[in-house]
């Protein structure tokens, strides 16, 4: 290199052994990625990694947490020194995971980089994440991270640009050594999607006949996009987007929409007399979504059971879906309506990576995880906002209540009672012991009793990749019992404290007319067995769960 090039090789003196992707990318304690070289060593495996990066377009983007700004300047920098022809950004760095995924997909870019810790907390004292999606705009598979991982652990040095802050306040042009930077609105082509796969009219004209509704953003990413799709395309009188600036520390809420998290937007639509038909909200990164009613709250895996059941209201899907997948400890509940209406239907491991291989061969249309997260063919990443409109064109059709709707898939199809629930922060080898003995425990079970019927079978659930035959083992303990019931336990890969113990109830009950019954109740039985089987609060010292979905 001569003496004038801009590019400058710094030296790590020691490689960070603990850089390996969880479920959805690198997360760690916003101070964890503050120390010297710590992000840099990321980012320059990902380089070092990702296939097409000399001459190759990037996305780069983020939820806006703390920490966002300071990578942006990094990475673009990084990707300079490494001879990306372009990266594509956005005004104050502000980009949803889905809108992300969009862009890369219009762009025929290498792939995105997407800096969120999604539903975790922000600010100084809270996470930070790097999400790396590949370029068919989904999250990295796992080979591609397990390389990423690899190449941190010898890592010696990076290089990056010198000092160049750029600003992000509105669209324009930069180059970097001789790489363009492109300042792109981060909302306006997502929104040019929903238009097309949307009757957003037809939603207008419902909400705006005395169907009132409140989106909540919980001072995150969604913000922007839903004041410009709800408030600007759907017309909704001005507030009905709450906390819709996004907050380096997003205003100390925890952007996890659900009823812990998300209780004032829950406190204002489960209120039988609430004055709202209908509430919504997304995480950090927009890719999540929790749908309330007036009255009633719509557990994620019924959700997408709903999407499917009424594919037919959405412009986009009504001439039929391809197939429809979900995540292992997702409660059957859309298998049932995929048998029900012929449709194929697969089943994945956690973690929306491993719905990538099925979206991009065109064998499924729909897919989504319990996790709050449902998503289609339109981008590779589940998506906060679609969700909500999708579910506002099925009650546009309609014309009816969230309520209505929940209790007549009930009636044709069944319930599938559910719950998770989450011991976050527990001691790692706590976690790890409890988990391995559990395992240990599944041949001794077999047929012995267990919550008022018995175990009929129990496994580590293992998965073939049906397009590209990779395959995974250790994706969560499942016990299945005579009488169809189920509980799985994994142990969290996303979580930056402790280990979080996930464990997943489900019980179904043919077509119901007990539609007000608690799934707590309905599933006692089920959530004492596994207490006393896997010794939890004994173990852990905790005698409930952290959140209860
Ligand atoms: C959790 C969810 C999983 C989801 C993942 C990423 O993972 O359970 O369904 O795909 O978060 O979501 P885990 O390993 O903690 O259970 V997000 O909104 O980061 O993109
Ligand atoms: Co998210």
């Amino acid at each position: 290199m001569s003496v004038s090039s801009p590019i400058q090789t710094i030296k790590i003196p020691t490689s960070f052994s603990d850089q390996k992707p969880g479920t959805s990318g690198l997360r760690k304690s916003s101070r964890h990625f503050e120390q010297t070289h710590y992000l840099e060593s990321f980012i320059e495996a990902i380089f070092r990694t990702l296939p097409g990066v000399e001459g190759g377009t990037l996305i780069l983007g983020g939820d806006g947490r703390y920490g966002n700004r300071r990578a942006i300047d990094i990475i673009l920098r990084m990707a300079a020194a490494h001879h990306v022809k372009r990266v594509i950004t956005t005004v104050d760095g502000i980009l949803s995971t889905p809108a992300a995924s969009n862009l890369v997909r219009l762009n025929n870019a290498i792939g995105a980089i997407i800096l969120s810790a999604s539903h975790n907390s922000g600010g100084i004292n809270g996470d930070f994440g790097v999400k790396i999606n590949g370029s068919n705009g989904g999250p990295a598979q796992e080979s591609l991270t397990d390389e990423i991982y690899k190449c941190t652990q010898t890592l010696t040095e990076y290089s990056i640009c010198k000092n160049q802050t750029i600003s992000l306040q509105k669209p324009d042009k930069y180059v970097i050594f001789n790489m363009e930077v492109t300042i792109i609105d981060g909302v306006d082509d997502y929104l040019k999607l929903m238009q097309k796969l949307f009757d957003l009219d037809k939603i207008s004209d419902f909400i705006n006949d005395d169907f009132h509704i409140a989106f909540d953003a919980l001072n995150a990413v969604t913000g922007p996009y839903a004041k410009k799709l709800i408030e600007g395309l759907l017309k909704a009188p001005e507030g009905t987007v709450r906390n819709g600036i996004p907050k380096e520390d997003f205003g100390g809420l925890h952007p996890d929409p659900n009823l812990t998290y998300a209780n004032k937007l829950a406190e204002l639509l489960l209120d039988k007399n609430s004055s709202y038909s209908f509430g919504a909200a997304c995480d950090g990164d927009g890719d999540r979504n929790m749908i309330l009613g007036r009255g009633c709250f719509v557990n994620p895996s019924d959700s997408l059971a709903i999407l499917v059941a009424n594919y037919k209201c959405v412009p986009a899907y009504c001439n039929g879906l391809k197939g429809v997948a979900r995540s292992m400890p997702t409660s059957s509940a859309v298998d049932v309506v995929a048998k029900e209406l012929a449709i194929p239907y697969y089943e994945t491991p956690t973690g929306w990576k491993f719905f990538g291989n099925l979206l991009d061969a065109g064998k499924i249309t729909i897919c989504g995880e319990e996790s709050f997260g449902t998503g289609s063919d339109h981008v590779r990443e589940k998506d906060g906002l679609w969700a909500v409109l999708f579910w506002l064109q099925i009650l546009a059709e309609k014309r009816i209540s969230v309520a209505e709707l929940m209790k007549d898939h009930w009636l044709r199809f069944g319930r599938n009672y559910y719950s998770r629930h989450d011991y976050e922060n527990i001691p790692t080898d706590i976690a790890f012991s409890l988990y391995e003995r559990l395992e240990s425990l599944s041949n001794k079970i077999i047929g012995k009793n267990f919550a008022g019927s018995s175990v009929k079978h129990m496994d580590n659930f293992e998965y073939k990749d049906p397009i590209d035959n990779s395959f995974i083992d250790q994706q969560g303990i499942r016990i299945f019992l005579a009488n169809g019931s189920r509980v799985i336990l994994r142990l969290s890969g996303t979580g930056t404290k402790g280990s979080t113990l996930r464990i997943y109830f489900e019980d179904y009950v043919p077509s119901t007319g007990d539609l007000k019954q608690d799934p707590q109740w309905a599933l006692k039985n089920l959530i004492q067995g596994i207490d006393s089987l896997a010794e939890i609060s004994t173990r852990t010292g905790m005698n409930r769960p952290t959140v209860i979905t």
